[in-house]
């Protein structure tokens, strides 16, 4: 295709009229799109209902959109750039009727065309593009970033396949492709006249300039095509509208044509595809996966887009002056995965800019920031020398620049001391030299934190200790929130209405309020305490129905809904709960029924598709289900399901319904977790270890109301010396009980030993995770489960108390610490 320079003209200015949101201009917008823009009619299948409800919505949002972009460039503010590989974002439809208090009119209009707005909802696809709690994250900080009117963009790719669909065969996972935008995306605009070329390949060059300066070129490279797609970002009730820009990769013309003349025109197309590539898929681990080729260039891909994108439009709208970049602009690095924007920064500005190295390298390390999400060693990014100088020659040697840099300044701080050089350098040696991208990230950047208090203090002083000690300002914590639209006033309005009743709905916008809450929670709120039981028992229902349709087994809403939604990891010891179900299984067999309580345990999560141990905890989860839900002596008193596919849109059915949250890591070893924090606002009580933000959350609720287990993160790191998990087993009879019965095939009679090496692993005195050592504290504190909930209104008061106590947990206050001390940015007056 070609693209022009986008060339300004002269126009006569047009006022946009915002257009009416009553029910019958809704409707009748609707049937405008879906019969003269949709062409369907009466009787069209249903997602066609949904996209031309989308286009009616999104025309509501143009103006307010357009209106904030507009006032962010001429108020010449300071921006801000979200960078990440994943944004999860789940369904957009119910948000943005919900920021725009819309949904009653929306309601309204599909019902005079004979629709149900919750059926046309439940039509739209979920936007998948995130693995698990960084992309969701990224999501949440988006919306709270609109909300309180900060300019923040956010940069992310345009996966044409997200997150992998999960099914389950004979108790398995199988992965099957999620192709999100089969039926196009109405939410999206594509802005081709914003396009940038990318490089790949190619060598370096360096020669004297004009001025007699030493300067370098990249040439000789393969370019592609980066497009941009804007999804729009809409705040709570503000009028304020956002950016998310996700890059599509194509390839250039220029590509095409030079095979095209070469008269080999499926090379060419494949050479098209080749550049497609890049955008085709997420890569579906959530703790890195190293050396991939394609996960190297996307990350490149991303960085040098969105760079240029904010460069230009920056020089668009400001002086050109790169004094003053820094003060204008700050790119938030999720992860290291967009850690080559440091470097890409620098080429752009030594190369194409001709800058000098010690002005650029002040510009870039003070525009970047990092925010780090795990403290697995393992998890930490690393990519082979040779494969960036293949694909990336240029950025190579600024890289080994830098670090030439770097090392100087350590060893001025440290003379002599060369171990610590070698511990610091950006480059591993070894056999196969590596770049490790963790330290790329903090050397050139000025902020370094991590994402709850407990992970940033093992950040400071453990992995990024040497660090630390040379900077020790560059390090701060931002504990990790949610948006409490999405996960409390959309995904559960029964409980919404019910809070806006007694302490106003100001709560919503500003979550601090919810402490008002509080004073509910005495005994003598009868009334308020039966309703809030009610509520909790039909989003239960609701609850119940998904479980039997996707599952085929029946949750009694009575019951406890003990629920474990999270990524399938070994860290994560969803482990820890099925030894727990396999225990009550037996004391249903023993007949040892004193304290007894019915629950229905929900596990979800999807599992790596390459991460075989995560994948056979599935099949354990699956074969104890089969059992324990077919055993006549079970009658009712306990119910195992896996959920598959666990999702956004799943996750806002199954919050508002769970009455007990598992948050079980081995400690030290979670670095915030964010189901926690949705499960605490939806009044769910938590069990859980000292660990990431669980700490914070039972600061918060007070130890009373939650039930805490397990060793903590310096007890894990004093018995990994001598651990004997077997020890364990001979002391504990159930434990020991437990343990037998998955040996002897009780679960798997068909498929003998298949968790042999599940077993094996919790019995190694190598194991990492400790689930073992953890058993009977945490069967214990089931038990305190167990107490607790036959007291209902002991239950439902303390359901009310954590409700109450989330306040801290919204992204609205992550966002304005990560602005405070980091962004500076200002937020736009309100209209
Ligand atoms: C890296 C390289 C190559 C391929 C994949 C990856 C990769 C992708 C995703 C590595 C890690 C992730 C995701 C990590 C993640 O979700 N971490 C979680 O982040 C949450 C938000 O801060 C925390 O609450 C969780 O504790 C943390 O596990």
């Amino acid at each position: 295709m070609t693209i022009k320079p986008y060339t300004p003209y002269y126009y006569r200015p047009f006022t946009l009229e915002p257009l009416g949101c009553d029910a019958v201009t809704l409707g009748h917008n609707f049937k405008h799109y879906l019969s003269y823009h949709l062409g369907r009619f009466h009787g069209c299948a249903p997602n066609y209902i949904y996209e031309a409800l989308a286009y009616t919505v999104r025309d509501r949002l143009m103006v307010d959109w357009r209106n904030t972009w507009n006032t962010q460039l001429e108020q010449g503010t300071r921006r801000g750039h979200y960078m990440s590989l994943e944004f999860l974002i789940g369904r957009a439809m119910g948000n943005h009727l919900l920021n725009m208090g819309i949904k009653t009119a929306a309601d309204q209009a599909m019902l005079d065309y004979s629709h149900k707005l919750e059926e046309v909802i439940e039509e739209e696809p979920d936007a998948g593009l995130g693995n698990g709690g960084l992309g969701r994250l990224a999501a949440c900080f988006m919306d709270s970033c609109a909300s309180l009117r900060l300019p923040v963009m956010g940069y992310g790719i345009r996966y044409e396949y997200g997150m992998f669909r999960q099914y389950i065969e004979n108790g398995y996972q199988k992965e099957a492709a999620d192709h999100w935008l089969q039926n196009g995306n109405p939410w999206e605009i594509e802005r081709i006249e914003y396009a940038q070329h990318i490089q790949f390949g190619g060598h370096t060059e360096h020669y004297i300039d004009n001025n007699g300066r030493a300067r370098a070129r990249w040439v000789g490279t393969e370019d592609i095509l980066a497009i941009p797609f804007d999804m729009p970002v809409s705040g709570y009730r503000n009028q304020t509208v956002n950016t998310l820009r996700l890059w599509k990769a194509a390839a250039t013309e220029e590509f095409n044509l030079d095979e095209f003349n070469a008269g080999s025109y499926t090379e060419a197309v494949q050479a098209k595809n080749q550049a497609e590539h890049i955008s085709m898929v997420l890569y579906p681990n959530d703790s890195s996966e190293n050396g991939k080729e394609l996960r190297l260039r996307q990350q490149y891909f991303l960085a040098s887009a969105s760079l240029k994108d904010a460069i230009r439009i920056w020089v668009k709208h400001g002086e050109f002056d790169y004094q003053r970049f820094a003060a204008e602009n700050v790119f938030q690095m999720n992860d290291t995965h967009p850690t080559i924007a440091v470097a890409e920064l620098m080429r752009i500005l030594l190369d194409d800019n001709g800058v000098e190295w010690d002005e650029a390298w002040a510009i870039t390390s003070q525009c970047m920031a990092y925010t780090n999400h795990t403290l697995l060693p393992e998890a930490l990014e690393k990519w082979p020398v040779s494969l960036f100088e293949r694909l990336l020659p240029r950025l190579l040697e600024i890289i080994y620049e830098i670090n030439a840099h770097f090392l100087r300044v350590v060893s001025m701080k440290w003379p002599g001391d060369t171990d610590r050089q070698r511990r610091m350098s950006i480059i591993e040696e070894g056999p196969v030299r590596h770049v490790r991208m963790a330290w790329l990230a903090i050397v050139g950047s000025f902020s370094v934190n991590g994402v709850a208090a407990l992970h940033s203090q093992l950040l400071r002083d453990g992995l990024f200790h040497d660090f630390y000690q040379l900077w020790p300002e560059k390090f701060n914590n931002k504990t990790n929130g949610v948006t409490p639209r999405r996960w409390v006033a959309h995904a559960n309005p029964g409980m919404t209405a019910l809070i806006s009743e007694h302490i106003g709905d100001e709560w919503i916008a500003d979550l601090s309020l919810i402490e008002r809450l509080k004073s509910m929670v005495p005994m003598e709120n009868k009334v308020f305490h039966a309703n809030w039981h009610a509520v909790k028992m039909a989003n239960k229902q609701r609850l119940a129905a998904l479980v039997k349709s996707d599952c085929h087994v029946d949750f009694d809403p009575a019951a406890l809904f003990d629920v474990q939604v999270k990524r399938i990891h070994e860290y994560k010891r969803q482990l820890l709960n099925v030894l727990h179900v396999v225990h009550l299984y037996l004391r249903i067999k023993h007949g040892h029924l004193d304290n007894w309580v019915n629950r229905c345990v929900l596990i979800g999560g999807k599992a790596a598709p390459g991460y075989y141990m995560a994948k056979s905890i599935i099949k354990l989860i699956n074969s104890v289900a089969d059992v324990v839900n077919n055993d006549p002596d079970v009658n009712g008193r306990l119910k195992l399901a896996f959920l598959p596919n666990y999702r956004v849109s799943a996750m806002e059915i199954i919050a508002p319904a769970t009455d007990l949250s598992e948050q079980i890591s081995t400690a030290g070893k979670e670095a915030s977790g964010t189901g926690n924090m949705k499960f605490m606002m939806n009044g769910a009580l938590t069990i859980g270890t000292y660990d990431g933000a669980n700490i914070e959350i039972m600061d918060a609720v007070g130890a009373e109301n939650f039930f805490l287990f397990g060793l903590r993160a310096e007890q894990v790191e004093v018995l990994r010396h001598d651990y004997r998990p077997w020890q364990y087993v001979e002391q504990d009879q159930d434990l020991r009980e437990v343990i037998d019965l998955i040996r002897c095939g009780h679960f798997n009679p068909s498929e003998p030993g298949i968790f042999d090496s599940i077993l094996d692993g919790m019995l190694s005195p190598s194991d990492p995770w400790m689930t073992l050592a953890d058993f009977r504290g945490y069967v214990e504190a089931q038990q305190a489960v167990s107490t607790a909930w036959q007291d209902t209104e002991k239950w439902t008061q303390m359901s009310i108390m954590n409700t109450a106590c989330s306040g801290f947990f919204s992204t609205d206050r992550t966002m304005m610490e990560y602005n405070r001390d980091i962004w500076k940015l200002t937020q736009a007056e309100s209209a």
